[in-house]
C-alpha cells in the first residue's frame, strides 16, 4: 500500500521538475533572442548618436588622436562638422542607417579599396564617450577592408569610410622603429547594427563593451597591402565581378576542386587559372603587368585563361 501511495508522487515530482526545466529553457531562449534590429536602431540608438554629436565638441592632439568633451555655448559641435552616408542593414531589408563620420585627414599615401588589406591603429568608445581600447602606431593591426573586423567583430559600417581614405607615408627610423605621417584619419559613429549588435566585445581583463550600444571608432589608416598574393595583379583588379567583394571571385574553382587544392579566391591565389603557371609569369610582353597579355586574342588575359600559358 505504501508503495502505491508513493509511486504517483514520484511521477508528479518528475513532471514538476520537467516542467520547471522546460520553463527555464524557454526563458533562456527568450533571453537570447536578439532584439529587433529596426526597433533597436530607430527607438534606442539613432537619437543617442545624434545627441552625442549635438552636445559634444572635440580636439585633436599631436598624435592625431581625437578627444571629446561637452560643447560650451559657441563652440563647434560635432554635428556641425560631420558628414554622413546611408548604409543598408545586411540582415533587415528596408532598414537604412545614417552613419556619421568625421574625416580628420585624407592621407597622402596610397588609395585604399574594399579589396585591400590595411595596417591600422584605432581607438574605441561607446556612445557615452567612455573609452575602451586604444591601439597606438607601435601596435597596429591588419584587416581586410571588405570584412572590416576590429577586435574580432565585423564592423561593416567602417567599410565605406575606410574606402574614402588614403594611407600615410612610411618612415624607418634610425632606432629601428617605424613611423607614419600624413595618414588617413577618420572617426566613425556606428550604430550597433553595423557592428557588434547582440554580442558584447571582449577587450581583455574580463572587461567588455556591451551589446546594443553604438560605438565610436577612430581609425588611422597607416599602410596598405594592394597585392596580397604578390602576383603583380592588384587586389582591386582581382575582383573580377567588380562588386567590391574580393572573396567571391575564384576563376579556377573547378580545377581546385578537381585536384583537391582547397578554394582560394583570386586575390589570394598566385595561380588564378589553375594552369600551374604562376600568374606573375603569365606576362609574355614582360612589362610586369599580367593583365595586358592575351596570347590567343580571345579577350581573356593569359593569367585567367587556362588554355594559354
Ligand atoms: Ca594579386
Ligand atoms: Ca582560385
Ligand atoms: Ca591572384
Ligand atoms: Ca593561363
Amino acid at each position: 500500500m505504501k508503495r502505491l501511495w508513493f509511486f504517483p508522487h514520484i511521477l508528479i515530482i518528475f513532471f514538476l521538475l520537467l516542467t520547471a526545466t522546460n520553463c527555464k529553457k524557454k526563458k533562456e531562449d527568450e533571453e537570447y533572442k536578439p532584439r529587433d534590429r529596426k526597433e533597436q536602431y530607430l527607438q534606442h540608438e539613432k537619437d543617442s548618436i545624434f545627441n552625442f554629436l549635438r552636445t559634444h565638441t572635440y580636439i585633436v592632439d599631436y598624435e592625431q588622436n581625437i578627444h571629446f568633451s561637452e560643447a560650451a555655448p559657441g563652440q563647434t559641435r560635432l554635428i556641425d562638422v560631420v558628414d554622413s552616408i546611408i548604409v543598408p542593414d545586411t540582415a533587415y531589408e528596408g532598414l537604412d542607417y545614417t552613419v556619421y563620420y568625421l574625416k580628420l585627414n585624407q592621407g597622402s599615401g596610397d588609395t585604399i579599396t574594399t579589396c585591400d588589406i590595411i595596417l591600422y591603429s584605432y581607438t574605441l568608445w561607446d556612445i557615452t564617450g567612455k573609452q575602451y581600447v586604444y591601439k597606438d602606431h607601435q601596435h597596429p593591426e591588419w584587416m581586410t577592408v571588405y570584412l572590416s573586423n576590429v577586435k574580432g567583430v565585423q564592423m561593416i559600417g567602417l567599410r565605406p569610410v575606410i574606402d574614402k581614405l588614403n594611407t600615410g607615408i612610411y618612415h624607418e627610423n634610425n632606432d629601428g622603429t617605424v613611423s607614419f605621417s600624413d595618414f588617413g584619419n577618420a572617426v566613425v559613429f556606428l550604430p550597433s547594427g553595423l557592428a557588434q549588435f547582440e554580442n558584447s566585445i571582449s577587450i581583455g581583463n574580463d572587461d567588455y563593451i556591451p551589446a546594443y550600444t553604438p560605438l565610436i571608432v577612430q581609425l588611422h589608416a597607416l599602410y596598405v597591402n594592394t597585392d596580397l598574393d604578390e602576383d603583380h595583379v592588384p587586389n582591386v583588379l582581382e575582383d573580377i565581378n567588380g562588386n567590391g567583394n574580393p572573396y567571391d571571385d575564384n576563376t579556377d574553382k573547378e580545377k581546385e576542386d578537381e585536384y583537391n587544392l582547397g578554394n582560394r579566391p583570386n586575390f589570394n591565389d598566385p595561380d588564378d587559372d589553375g594552369d600551374f603557371l604562376p600568374t606573375k609569369d603569365e606576362d609574355p610582353n614582360g612589362n610586369g603587368d599580367p593583365t595586358d597579355d592575351d596570347t590567343d586574342g580571345d579577350g581573356v588575359p593569359d593569367y585567367l585563361d587556362a588554355d594559354t600559358h
